[in-house]
């Protein structure tokens, strides 16, 4: 078994039934590298998730003698700075999958569903218990198993596969990881009543009910997720009801059994008409959930994704994630690359993090979650490198203080014995790989220019004259939507200092320029080329260091099957580098008629 950051850990027992609680689990990890002798354990329940390490002595909570015992173990094999006590900013740390039972997972990169086939659960205990062993080592608690599609049989889930749900919550307990399941709005229907009407009594009876009978069979279940009225699944919209009262219903459900409703809030008109540019569709969460702040009852998470849109490569931090004052939220992020390259080009993530924890104040939220990029491939991630994501993803929901340098190297010290300079070469090119692909695939913050559907590769029209509301509106003479004050009014949704800083398109950061601002192709940008230039440029550059990366990858010594499957990747994201580079150049070199000022080749 693939054993990535934990690769320097022996493989877990066979047997695993010494090993039933986080405690079990933390001294059989400890022994494999300490005598027994060397150091002891104590329970304070009260500490929860917290620990604190004196001398050989981890005390914690039921799971914070666990998170302990890993933090001494990153200590030990990895040289991560040992903490004298720690404590989890969120409490709540979870990973979404959305995995379908039939086995597919929707914008799943690593093979097939870990939990699921041929609509029954179907799975390994072994590679459960490493996925467990993952999350554990990285203090990541919650994990919701199917997608927030919920598609037959999952809805099921509540009901007849009960049983398969408590199977799998007895397998995660050791790894103190709880299982959270996406439920559909409309189940009522679906038990043979007449309404789902969140305000209707018999509703209102039939969720109490089946909270009841999903706790009696999994009493540690952290809750339900919900995606309502959004790209077509049902909600309280139908009714005429608010996001408020629906979220409520299945709160109060829960909320006997100590479970938390989250709610997620992508939630935009998909029906658009292009034509019609006075909707913007980041200014739809916003303006759904900012007006009902204060109506959502305590164990209501409404979770958020980081960007306005829809994890393109560069979004501004989302202005409803800075606008509730009165509501718990949870910041939503995807390790899954849907927009950003699929697993097979480079992508980490941890700077992109950062920038959202720099304007958000961490301390706003209650809870962080992360669509999964987990899959069957052997090596769990699809590309061994994608895995950095799910390891920072962890240690900075534990941590959002620690510097992504620091995540991606202790990764890389968990993961591979390289020499040093193999190490710096590799730290250096995952820091960076998120600039390249943003260079040679979206310009200056407009997104979208992906293969609709699909998303991967180039197609600068696809979702042009489409429903979907995402629209860069080049014409042969300017791109890019106003969306300030004069125009859609998009940049008035956040606090005063963020407008002042997207405002103007002369002080704007290039990197978002377009997102915010329309300008003509002519434009002047900061460092004195023009937008057309700067299109050109950050393209040729985007092909030219995905070649570079390449070669850098190709110079390090990988161990097997890794360097196989790192390789083959790195050869596939140079052609689709090269590919986006000539389509969107030749898209805006065709519109704009403007020839590059070097004298590239741009295909006509
Ligand atoms: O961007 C879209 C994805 C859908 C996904 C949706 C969501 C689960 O393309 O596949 O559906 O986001 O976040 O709900």
């Amino acid at each position: 078994m693939n054993q990535n950051w934990l690769s320097k850990f022996p493989p877990l027992p066979e047997d695993f039934s010494g090993i039933g609680q986080p405690i079990d689990l933390a001294r059989w990890e400890l022994s494999r590298f300490l005598p027994e002798s060397a150091f002891s354990l104590k329970v304070e329940p009260e500490m929860g998730d917290a620990f604190l390490l004196s001398g050989s002595t981890i005390t914690g909570g039921e799971t914070g003698v666990l998170y302990g015992a890993y933090a001494l173990l990153r200590h030990l094999q990895g040289g991560a700075p040992l903490p004298a006590s720690s404590r989890p900013r969120y409490p709540l740390r979870m990973i979404n999958c959305w995995d379908n039972m039939d086995g597919s997972v929707e914008r799943g990169y690593a093979g097939r569903s870990l939990f699921f086939e041929g609509g029954q659960f179907v799975y390994h205990p072994a590679r459960l218990r490493h996925l467990g062993r993952m999350m554990a080592s990285v203090g990541l608690n919650v994990l919701c198993i199917n997608n927030v599609n919920v598609h037959e049989p999952a809805q099921g889930l509540l009901d007849e596969l009960l049983p398969d749900l408590s199977a799998l919550a007895d397998l995660f307990r050791p790894f103190g990881v709880r299982l959270m399941v996406s439920v559909d709005f409309s189940m009522p229907l679906r038990a043979g009543l007449a309404t789902a009407d969140p305000l209707d009594g018999r509703v209102q009876t039939w969720w109490a009910q089946t909270a009841a009978r999903v706790y009696r069979e999994v009493p540690d279940l952290a809750g339900f997720l919900v995606k309502a009225d959004s790209e077509g699944r049902p909600g309280p919209f139908t009714y005429g009801r608010s996001h408020a009262e629906g979220a409520n219903l299945l709160a109060r459900a829960l909320k006997p059994f100590g479970g938390v409703l989250v709610w997620r809030c992508f939630v935009y008109n998909c029906r658009q008409d292009w034509r019609d540019a006075s909707v913007d569709r980041p200014k739809a969460a916003f303006d759904t959930y900012q007006p009902l702040d204060g109506q959502f009852d305590e164990n209501v998470i409404l979770q958020i994704k980081n960007g306005p849109f829809d994890f393109q490569v560069r979004e501004p931090v989302s202005p409803l994630l800075l606008s509730m004052e009165k509501t718990n939220m949870a910041l939503e992020v995807q390790l899954a690359q849907e927009y950003t390259g699929q697993q097979i080009d480079l992508y980490t993530m941890a700077p992109l993090w950062k920038e959202i924890f720099a304007d958000l104040e961490p301390d706003r939220l209650s809870a962080v979650a992360a669509v999964s990029n987990l899959g069957r491939d052997d090596n769990f991630f699809g590309h061994p490198l994608a895995a950095a994501n799910f390891f920072a993803f962890g240690l900075l929901t534990w941590n959002p203080e620690i510097s992504p340098e620091e995540t991606v190297s202790l990764w890389i010290a968990l993961t591979y014995d390289l020499d040093a300079s193999s190490r710096q070469t590799l730290l250096r090119w995952m820091m960076n790989s998120r600039r390249i692909y943003e260079k040679y695939t979206a310009p200056l913050g407009l997104g979208w220019m992906i293969t609709p559907h699909s998303h991967y590769g180039p197609n600068p029209s696809g979702y042009e004259y489409d429903l979907w509301g995402t629209y860069h509106r080049a014409s042969h003479t300017a791109v890019g939507i106003d969306r300030t004050a004069a125009g859609t009014g998009y940049l008035t949704q956040y606090p005063p200092e963020l407008q002042a800083r997207y405002q103007n398109a002369s002080s704007c950061p290039d990197l978002l320029l377009l997102f915010f601002h329309r300008l003509p192709y002519d434009f002047v940008m900061k460092d004195g080329r023009t937008l057309i230039q700067r299109i050109y440029d950050d393209h040729f550059e985007g092909a030219a260091e995905a070649a570079e990366l390449e070669k850098a990858l190709a110079a390090i010594p990988f161990p097997e099957p890794d360097r196989t499957v790192i390789l083959e990747r790195a050869e596939k994201q140079r052609l689709n580098a090269e590919n986006w580079r000539d389509v969107i150049n030749t898209f805006f070199h065709r519109l704009s008629d403007l020839p590059d000022a070097r004298g590239r080749t741009i295909y006509p």
